[in-house]
């Protein structure tokens, strides 16, 4: 598995908490997406396609600082990485290599595309018992937020397939999950769901994923934390 950042990200990205990254080849990206998604609709001559994704507290430090945190206007996170990531996809193109940044919140033909099953195929993380899928380097504290489809070549040497992370752990996450969601099946989104509206301890912290035991130094501060769980509360319960 590989974790390092695409060496050739620009340092503004990296400055906007854009600290990890991998590649796929086109035909590996059109296999996982929606027809609507498909390089041949969004960027016919794209040859590979570069998850950005972000971990730890960098990219919510930089939300913080961004113009979009302060106009009061709507979904700041959002509109921070639509800047940025167009903004590197203009380099890549004015460079020679024509670059289209798509996003994890934007839905082409009525479907979002499954950024966790493109990040997994990228190398860059694995999934797990919290339903998140992990990074080496990050663990549960990382996001998969852009992807561009290039003109250049898959960077890199191809991704390694995802190992599970969750082999051989003790699993301090399942008891810490006050509502069961954590176990040995796949994670019971209902179950979570109905906790974080009846549990107080929930409605802002999710514990089993501070539980996880990669990445913990990287969790995000308790205000970024309650940011992304109210934006998600906002959307379950409404
Ligand atoms: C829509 C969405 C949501 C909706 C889901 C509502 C619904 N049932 O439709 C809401 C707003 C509730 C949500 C919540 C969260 N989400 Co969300 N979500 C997405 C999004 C934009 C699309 C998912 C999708 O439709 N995929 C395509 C379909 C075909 O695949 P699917 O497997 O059937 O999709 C389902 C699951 O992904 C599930 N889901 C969505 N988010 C999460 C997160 C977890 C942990 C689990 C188990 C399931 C889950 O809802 C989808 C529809 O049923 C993705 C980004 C993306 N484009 O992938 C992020 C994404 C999956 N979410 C993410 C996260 C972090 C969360 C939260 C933990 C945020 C928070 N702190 O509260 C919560 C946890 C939810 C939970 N425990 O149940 C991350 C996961 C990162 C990672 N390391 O794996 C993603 C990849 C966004 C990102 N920028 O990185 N999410
Ligand atoms: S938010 Fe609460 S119920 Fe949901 S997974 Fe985390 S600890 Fe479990
Ligand atoms: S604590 Fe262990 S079992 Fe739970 S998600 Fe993290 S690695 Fe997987």
């Amino acid at each position: 598995m590989r974790a390092s950042a695409d060496p050739a990200l620009p340092a503004f990205a990296r400055d906007a908490g854009f600290n990890a990254g991998g590649s796929l080849p086109r035909a590996a990206y059109d296999s996982l997406v929606p027809p609507a998604w498909r390089a041949e609709k969004l960027a016919p001559d794209a040859r590979s396609a570069r998850v950005l994704a972000t971990g730890g507290r960098p990219f919510f430090a930089a939300v913080q600082a961004a113009p979009e945190w302060r106009d009061g206007g709507p979904d700041p996170v959002d509109r921070l990485t639509r800047r940025v990531a167009d903004a590197v996809a203009r380099v890549w193109t004015d460079a020679g290599t024509p670059s289209r940044a798509l996003f994890s919140f934007e839905q082409h033909g009525g479907e979002f595309a499954d950024f966790i099953a493109l990040a997994e195929a990228a190398g860059l993380a694995a999934p797990s018992r919290l339903g998140l899928a992990l990074h080496p380097e990050f663990g549960p504290w990382v996001a998969f937020r852009v992807v561009v489809l290039t003109e250049a070549p898959q960077f890199g040497p191809a991704a390694d397939p995802p190992a599970s992370l969750c082999a051989d752990c003790a699993a301090p996450c399942v008891a810490a999950c006050p509502g069961g969601a954590v176990g040995d099946g796949p994670f019971d989104v209902a179950a979570c769901a109905s906790t974080r509206r009846h549990t107080s301890g929930c409605a802002e912290r999710c514990a089993a994923r501070h539980a996880c035991v990669w990445g913990p130094e990287h969790a995000y501060t308790a205000e970024a934390e309650r940011h992304h769980m109210a934006a998600s509360a906002r959307f379950l319960f409404r």
